[in-house]
């Protein structure tokens, strides 16, 4: 296997670094450390192949990317949103699908028995997923209940001490490798409540989904339930309704918009390098007009991101973000981060579609970046819901 030199230098045209804590510094400084030397050498590789990485589960652990916000007492970093964000950052610069292993842990799986959680599970399930003993996944999406997960169907039955859950949910990261996973379904009256079902409870089962042409080094898959016993004692006490899940989604959009503007630096970075060194027509690339109005435009995207997600972390630290303000942040960081991929891929050429560079690795996750934890049009929908108090969904 080729070895790979990681010379990732990020942009920082507005000083921003200014902004943020000796705190934010280190985290950043150790996780760039980190992808630079255990994510950057081997990801193409898993990412050709198609395979899952397992043995980041245990080192996103180790250097704290499992549940940074949750409290020390439980495992977690005990960290602010600003750390949050960075960590996600860093990891999607190397990958976006490392990138979602730690959000879909941290947000979607340890949030909610965190926050909706009896006292019982949270020490049972979250000092093991803080330290990547166990992986978790979240179970919302289903084969026909996507951008209106408030229609699903899988669904709970009261049978004395447990409840029996049929249905299932597709497109789940995470899936074929959990040891848990937060599931999402209607009860008898058809309110949604969350269960945690584990790895080995009669009658679940996690298919693997096959043949994607993006974020190909995370593994997704589907989760089936028929006829499972969930003990009562896994049912998450402390929330009912739809509010449950779109609140979970609400940190991890949020991490995602840190984690795409990541990939948009990482691909900017390469250009700029790449563009510096290759010469056509006697000179530089990076000294033709049209070159250097991709750089300009790709720069100012990423530094008028780096601003919006600076100012909705330190919302969020303050507890006044609101989950119109995360919608906008998660589109935009999508959007200019594949355009900017998009560009990025270009300016390299020929080059530009292999895997000797990042980028067109970058622009294929992006796709599936810029659907999950709702589409963009969703989170149009959503500015579009705050601005008018007008509902255009349905
Ligand atoms: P609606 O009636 O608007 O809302 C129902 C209740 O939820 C509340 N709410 C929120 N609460 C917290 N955070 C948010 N972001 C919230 N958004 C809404 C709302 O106030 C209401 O509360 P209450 O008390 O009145 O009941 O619901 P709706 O059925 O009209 O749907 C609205 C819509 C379309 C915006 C929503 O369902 C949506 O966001 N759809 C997109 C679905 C989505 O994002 N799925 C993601 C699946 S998970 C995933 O993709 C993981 S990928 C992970 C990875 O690999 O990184
Ligand atoms: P649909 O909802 O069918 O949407 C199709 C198109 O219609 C989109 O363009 C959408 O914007 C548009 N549309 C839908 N409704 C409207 C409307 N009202 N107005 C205008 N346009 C509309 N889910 C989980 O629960 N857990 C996971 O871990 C998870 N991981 C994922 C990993 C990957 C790689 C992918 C691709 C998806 C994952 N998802 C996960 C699912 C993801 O959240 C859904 O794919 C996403 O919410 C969109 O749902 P859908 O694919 O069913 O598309």
């Amino acid at each position: 296997m080729a070895v790979r030199m990681d010379l990732f230098e990020s942009p920082d045209y507005y000083q921003l670094d200014e902004l943020l804590s000796e705190e934010h510094l280190m985290v950043r400084s150790a996780v760039r450390d980190y992808v630079k030397t255990a994510i950057s050498p081997i990801i193409e590789d898993y990412a050709q192949k198609a395979e899952f990485p397992q043995q980041i589960i245990k080192q996103l652990g180790d250097i704290g990317c499992f549940g940074p916000t949750v409290p020390v007492e439980y495992g977690g970093g005990g960290l602010d949103y600003i750390s949050y964000g960075i960590m996600m950052q860093e990891l999607e610069r190397g990958d976006s699908g490392v990138r979602s292993t730690a959000s879909v842990q941290g947000s979607l799986v340890m949030y909610p028995i965190h926050a909706y959680g009896s006292e019982e599970q949270k020490k049972k399930y979250l000092p093991k997923l803080a330290s990547g003993e166990w992986l978790g996944c979240f179970g919302l999406t289903e084969p026909n209940h996507g951008s209106d997960p408030g229609g699903m169907l899988t669904n709970i039955k009261d049978a004395g001490d447990h409840v029996i859950l049929n249905g299932a949910k597709m497109w789940i990261s995470n899936a074929p490798f959990a040891q848990v996973a937060v599931v999402w379904a209607k009860n008898e009256e058809g309110k949604i409540v969350g269960l945690i079902v584990e790895r080995g409870m009669e009658g679940f089962t996690t298919p693997t989904t096959h043949n994607k042409w993006s974020l190909r080094a995370s593994a997704t898959g589907e989760l089936v339930f028929d006829n499972v016993k969930v003990p009562k004692e896994n049912i998450l006490p402390n929330v009912i309704g739809l509010k449950g899940p779109l609140g979970c989604l609400s940190k991890a959009r949020y991490g995602i918009a840190w984690g795409t503007l990541g990939a948009a630096m990482d691909c900017y970075d390469t250009a700029l390098k790449y563009s510096m060194e290759r010469v056509q027509f006697g000179k530089p690339i990076a000294g033709f007009q049209l070159q250097q109005k991709k750089l300009a435009e790709m720069l100012t995207e990423i530094t008028k991101g780096q601003l919006l997600v600076w100012r909705l972390g330190v919302l969020m630290n303050q507890g006044k973000a609101t989950p119109a303000q995360i919608s906008m942040a998660k589109r935009n960081s999508c959007e200019i981060a594949t355009q900017i991929a998009r560009d990025a891929r270009q300016m390299l050429g020929g080059m530009g579609i292999t895997g000797e560079y990042s980028i067109m690795r970058h622009m294929m996750n992006l796709e599936s970046v810029i659907t999950y934890e709702g589409t963009h049009d969703i989170h149009l929908l959503i500015t579009g819901m705050d601005i008018t108090g007008l509902n255009a969904f349905k």
